[in-house]
């Protein structure tokens, strides 16, 4: 069976967006991957499709009900569904490679958006979902974090990256050190230059200087990344590897 994604929403319209473009969109085409977006409020019950209430206790904004996002999960997702069931959230765990290879590697995702100030905490609790955020900072809903995370697992999956670029991840990605800076024709640009190890044909001299920008720039930017490759042995898995 192909990689499936399932998006529970507001805004079904916003999928696949994107990624019906490029890469993922050539594999979407191609069977690689499947996507379906469901809109929340055709599980509503009431004739004015309600999905949200006031928040218990009070205070400003409403929350999504619990009764219509459980009707939609059970909706997308049979039982024995074995897919994680994935709720976005600026409140959830950072998303990182490590949880992208993962999901990836999984039959697919079952993902909620969120609007409003929330979801009612008992249907988070019953359906066991795992609260997920793309990074710390707020976007108006879950749905373009759902884009972040569909694509960043569509681009793993068997077929779907070149083999060039799957080979670059290998010899950079591996050490969880950020990209060395890259150049290409004209020699001269706006008075500027390349770096002329770049252009002395010394394959290994290259590498080496490859190697210490990436550094330089790796404890300059994220020294948390720095931290987290030095704690590990040589040779170790980083980002993708
Ligand atoms: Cl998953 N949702 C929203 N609304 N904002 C976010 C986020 C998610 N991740 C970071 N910011």
């Amino acid at each position: 069976m192909n990689w499936h994604a399932s998006i529970l929403t507001l805004f079904p319209d916003m999928f696949p967006g994107p990624l019906g473009l490029s890469l993922a969109g050539r594999a979407l085409r191609d069977g690689t991957w499947r996507v379906e977006a469901t809109d929340i409020r055709g599980f509503a019950t009431d004739r004015h499709r309600t999905v949200d209430d006031t928040p218990a206790g009070g205070g400003a904004g409403m929350v999504m009900r619990p009764d219509v996002l459980d009707a939609a999960i059970a909706g997308v997702m049979p039982a024995g569904d074995a897919r994680p069931l994935i709720y976005l959230t600026p409140r959830g765990r950072l998303l990182d490679q490590a949880m992208v290879r993962g999901l990836a590697a999984g039959p697919g995702v079952v993902l909620l958006c969120g609007r409003y100030e929330g979801v009612d905490q008992r249907v988070i609790d019953a359906r066991g979902m795992i609260e997920v955020s793309v990074g710390d900072y707020v976007l108006s809903g879950g749905e373009t974090a759902a884009l972040v995370l569909l694509d960043a697992c569509v681009r793993l999956l068997p077929g779907v990256m070149g083999a060039a670029d799957s080979a670059a991840e290998e010899s950079h990605g591996a050490d969880g050190l950020l990209e060395y800076p890259h150049y290409t024709r004209p020699a001269e640009w706006q008075g500027r230059t390349i770096p002329d190890v770049l252009l002395s044909g010394h394959h290994a001299e290259i590498a080496r200087w490859r190697r210490a920008e990436s550094e330089r720039i790796t404890k300059e930017r994220r020294p948390d990344l720095w931290a987290r490759h030095e704690a590990k042995p040589a040779g170790a898995g980083g980002m993708d590897g």
